[in-house]
């Protein structure tokens, strides 16, 4: 009897262990009195698990009375469609996830709190993101899940190639295309889409606002679509049109990708090969490019009743102290936000264990955002996006599709169309 109970008591520890993290959540809320929901576009693999352990790991040192609950509501997309749709008629979480451009908009509706009136300060976070989420002198909201861009590359297919890991534009183009030549075929996977696009752009020397104006055609935009369009057309670049990259290693041979370190954990489960991850190509080799800053903020609607907003603003601290943004960054190969995370242990000996990590945060010195502009969502995807898509693809040439971009942005802009 003893010993049946003993082997049970084993059973229920190997099933308590195993429990999804999902499930200990649902637990920890079962009982809760207050429940502060968090909405976020994580649909899976090591983002949404790291997210939830953080979680776990706070409602533990809340006494059971209160609790996050964070709720997937598909991608980083479907999550403002979703927020936007809530605003009016639905239930509207304590906390979401929510790019730059997305608080701009929440602003315009004034549905979010000031970090100020719930006790929430910045301190020790890096500037970069702290003055992403400033806005008309406020602070809108935490940086949380911060991404850059990173060079990846296959380690197999360049030895084999007898090729050096690229430093400037010129060296990646070459070494790309003699690659590509010899593999006959194109070894630079890319998404035709704004992310991608932002990298060259940036590293080439545009930006997309001039004197607070938004302009998408600029010489440096042609330049930098002319680019990528020249790539596919002369067999050193492959638009990967459907999916991540990590879900097109099966399209050819993968020489290289210029895409989110949050992709690593991904990439690192697909790769049948040596995955190496370098700082970005610069224009030069004084310094490497510009990558693109992604993932998003934590924030804070007004519709939340005062304790959900109490609980909002204990996770908050909670989910930028150097421990939190530690653990999660090196979960899932985000950035820590918050410069204490450097000196952590944790992610001392995980940059010398997993030197993508350290590449991550070498790589956010060099790094730029896309405009806060609340219509940007729409813009990135369905204005420039199209672009392009549409340019990569032989549809279009560079000059006419960023003149029709523009033109739809300043319609859009100006309210001519929705
Ligand atoms: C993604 C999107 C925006 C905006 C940028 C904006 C909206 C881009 C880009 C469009 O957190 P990040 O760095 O990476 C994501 C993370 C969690 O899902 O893992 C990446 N992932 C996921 C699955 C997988 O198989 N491979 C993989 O790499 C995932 O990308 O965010 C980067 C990708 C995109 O979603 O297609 O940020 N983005 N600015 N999205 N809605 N609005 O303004």
């Amino acid at each position: 009897m003893k010993h049946a109970m003993v082997g049970l008591l084993a059973l229920l520890g190997l099933a308590l262990a195993q429990q999804r993290p999902e499930d200990v959540i649902r637990g920890q809320c079962e009982k809760a009195e207050v429940v502060a929901e968090l909405w976020h576009g994580f649909t899976g693999g090591a983002p949404k698990t790291a997210l939830e352990n953080l979680v776990i790991e706070f409602n533990r040192t809340q006494g059971g009375q209160v609790c996050v609950r964070p709720i997937s509501q598909g991608n980083y997309r479907d999550l403002s469609t979703k927020i936007k749709a809530a605003f009016t008629g639905g239930k509207v979480p304590a906390m979401a996830q929510a790019f730059e451009n997305n608080m701009a908009l929440y602003l315009e509706s004034d549905a979010l709190v000031p970090m100020s009136a719930l006790g929430v300060d910045l301190k020790g976070v890096n500037p970069l993101f702290a003055n992403a989420v400033t806005m008309n002198n406020q602070v809108y909201g935490v940086p949380f899940n911060k991404s850059v861009q990173l060079l990846y590359f296959n380690r197999d297919l360049l030895k084999k190639h007898g090729a050096k890991v690229p430093v400037t534009i010129g060296e990646f183009i070459a070494t790309a295309k003699r690659i590509s030549q010899e593999e006959k075929a194109p070894v630079y996977f890319f998404q035709p889409d704004t992310s991608t696009f932002s990298y060259w752009f940036f590293t080439l020397g545009g930006s997309y606002l001039q004197n607070g104006k938004l302009v998408l055609n600029s010489p440096k935009a042609v330049e930098a679509l002319e680019l990528l369009a020249q790539g596919v057309k002369s067999g050193w670049a492959r638009p990967i049109t459907s999916g991540f990259i990590n879900q097109n290693f099966g399209a050819g041979p993968f020489g290289f990708s210029t895409d989110t370190s949050a992709g690593y954990t991904f990439y690192l489960q697909a790769a049948k090969f040596d995955l190496g991850v370098a700082t970005l190509p610069g224009r030069t080799d004084k310094q490497p490019g510009f990558g693109l800053v992604q993932g998003t903020n934590l924030v804070v609607f007004k519709r939340a009743d005062d304790e959900e907003k109490k609980v909002a603003a204990d996770f908050l601290k909670f989910a930028i102290s150097p421990r939190a943004q530690a653990v999660f960054g090196v979960a899932a190969n985000y950035v820590p936000v918050n410069s204490g995370s450097g000196v952590d242990p944790l992610v001392t000996r995980y940059i010398k264990e997993n030197p993508a990590f350290g590449v991550a945060i070498t790589q956010a010195r060099y790094a730029r955002f896309e405009p806060a502009l609340s219509s940007w969502e729409q813009i990135r995807f369905d204005i420039l996006g199209q672009a392009i898509r549409e340019t990569v693809l032989g549809q279009s040439t560079p000059k006419a599709a960023l003149d029709k971009a523009q033109k739809a942005a300043e319609d859009l802009l100006a309210g001519r169309t929705r």
